[in-house]
């Protein structure tokens, strides 16, 4: 049968299913493929991870803030509904010429190959999920379309002459006809084109509709499960057993550290509540066994660590707040744990820093890039190559095996996750990820607090109320909290203990709130004697300033 032949034509509906279900076999033809070669570059996530790099600092930032930590979830969604919107507008295409839909198709799959093997941490099998998912989805159209039409063998049976009805065209009880629906009036799918009588087979299109979407379902949950394979729940559970007792243990936190105030952030953020913030959109698995740390560039002897020369130095713990450049005052993107690593100062003494660097720029294992100040690393603070959080196996969401944490830094300038190597460079010779994306060059975090207790937005009762929050300065410490009430008298709130100037520090204070509306702000003073500014300035690009301020009411 000749379904490229022109004139034999599903309903546009008809088409357009049938683009829907090829554009969905391919994906998860896609997905099976890359689950099978462990090449963790389906298209979805491909394209994906080629649009979060090309994704303008604004978009970004304005994505983080609004569907925060769901913000891949929204991206992936998105590239699913674009991509079904494409393959129908394929699939009616495809009832001019279906080559024309494969046609579209194949060019599909050559975005995704392109987004496969342009990723930084790309590998030799990367084509093959677009490519065999592009073949597949051709195919599948093909096929649909023929099933969706049935050419009458020739001779076999009267043509409906051109008295028969409109509205109720015999469609002819052949062998490959079937029961066919009733024929819309002067409808494009019958066509009497010489022997070529075209019927529409709803019934048929609609079970490999069905076989369809069944193939992609289960090529979605099969490559998923697959590529679970380089899920590293296993590899953390074996270091668990190795990880050796720190050689500097932390002192135990003070007492008074934490608060315990209902709704107050908790002074260790728990490795589960942890923000999570970076490009990937699946996070690497990274094995600890083949795991190196590259360090080279301007030293005078390049090293290379594996995880074991790692484990074998003397670990460090230290609590430090990491806090997030896109933080918006108020926000959330700012935790505390307890880290555990090998002081990356030394490593690097090792292998000699030549005097004229100025720059780490650290690597991760899929590609992403960040640019530390050489002095701030060097000057004696907790710098670590983190192997645990919070007495726990680093998360794989927190960069397991080892990352960056270098208090007083924000993330973006400090804190790589999934790290594998470090160049000892310049500024003024290399450009870590963020810079071209609008984003400073250096950038360390800002004196800054934030009210947790009471929300905005929150009615209390009158008279006494609790207000209480956290407040960084992260190597620097907090020295003072003040709350101002409508405009009024700064207070000075109480302090919570740290353990050092690398924490938050928990403050709260008691106010007698009249009934009626209030504004509630906070400010902090650093150990400088700085106190933070209340100019607002937006996240971009190199932190939010301005003071917290809540309106609750109280009655
Ligand atoms: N590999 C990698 N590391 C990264 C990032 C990233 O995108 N990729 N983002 C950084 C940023 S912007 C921040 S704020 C911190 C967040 O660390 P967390 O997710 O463990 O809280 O990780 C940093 N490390
Ligand atoms: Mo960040």
């Amino acid at each position: 049968m000749n379904t490229n032949a022109r004139g034999p034509r599903p309903p546009a509906w008809a088409a357009a299913l049938a683009g829907v279900t090829a554009g969905a076999v391919g994906l998860g033809v896609a997905e099976l493929v890359a689950g099978l070669t462990t090449a963790s570059a389906s298209p979805v996530v491909a394209v994906g991870g080629a649009m979060v790099d090309r994704t303008p600092a604004a978009l970004k930032d304005w994505a983080i803030r609004t569907f925060g930590e769901n913000d891949k979830t929204v991206l992936v969604a998105g590239i699913v509904v674009v991509v079904a919107l494409i393959a129908a507008a394929l699939g009616l295409i495809a009832r001019w010429r279906v080559g024309y839909g494969t046609a579209g198709l194949a060019a599909f799959g050559v975005v995704g190959i392109i987004a496969a093997v342009s990723r930084p941490d790309s590998g030799p099998l990367d084509f093959l999920p677009s490519t065999v998912g592009a073949a597949a989805g051709a195919w599948t159209l093909v096929l649909l379309f023929r099933r969706a039409g049935a050419t009458a063998p020739p001779g076999t049976e009267p043509a409906p002459g051109p008295g028969t009805e409109p509205g109720t065209a015999e469609t002819g009880t052949g062998p490959g006809i079937g029961r066919a629906e009733p024929m819309p009036p002067a409808g494009p799918s019958v066509r009497r084109a010489g022997a070529d009588l075209y019927a529409f087979d709803r019934r048929k299109l609609l079970t490999g509709v069905a076989v369809g979407a069944g193939v992609a379902g289960a090529g979605v949950v099969a490559g998923r499960l697959l590529a679970g394979r380089g899920d590293v729940t296993s590899a953390r559970r074996s270091v668990a057993r190795m990880l050796p007792r720190p050689a500097v243990a932390a002192k135990p936190l003070p007492a008074g550290a934490d608060l315990r105030i209902r709704g107050l952030a908790p002074f260790v953020t728990p490795n589960y509540e942890f923000y999570r913030v970076d490009t990937a959109l699946v996070v690497p698995g990274v094995d600890p066994r083949s795991w190196t740390l590259k360090i080279h560039g301007m030293v005078d002897r390049p090293v290379e660590l594996t995880f074991a020369d790692l484990l074998r130095r003397p670990l460090v713990e230290a609590d430090v707040t990491l806090t997030c450049v896109s933080n918006d005052v108020g926000g959330p993107y700012v935790g505390n744990a307890r880290w555990l690593g090998a002081r990356l100062a030394d490593v690097l003494r090792e292998a000699g820093i030549r005097r004229d660097a100025d720059m780490l720029l650290s690597v991760s294992q899929d590609g992403w890039t960040s640019g530390t100040p050489v002095d701030v690393v060097m000057d004696g603070r907790d710098a670590l190559l983190a192997v645990a959080m919070n007495g726990e196996v680093l998360p794989a969401a927190h960069g397991f095996p080892v990352r960056q944490v270098v208090p007083g830094l924000y993330g973006y300038v400090s804190a790589t996750k999934w790290i594998t190597e470090i160049k000892v460079t310049r500024f003024d010779e290399d450009t870590a990820y963020w810079t071209p994306r609008g984003w400073a060059p250096r950038a360390p975090i800002k004196t800054q607090s934030r009210i947790d207790v009471p929300r905005e937005g929150d009615s209390v009762p009158a008279g006494r109320t609790t207000v209480a929050g956290v407040a960084w300065a992260q190597h620097r410490g907090v020295d003072a909290v003040e709350v101002q009430v409508d405009g009024g008298e700064w207070r000075r709130a109480t302090l919570a203990e740290v353990p050092g100037p690398d924490t938050w520090r928990q403050w709260s204070i008691d106010w007698d709130l009249a009934p009626g509306g209030h504004t509630i702000a906070v400010r902090a003073t650093d150990a400088t004697g700085y106190t933070q500014t209340a100019a607002v300035a937006p996240p971009a690009p190199d932190g939010a300033t301005g003071y917290h301020t809540i309106r609750v009411r109280a009655g």
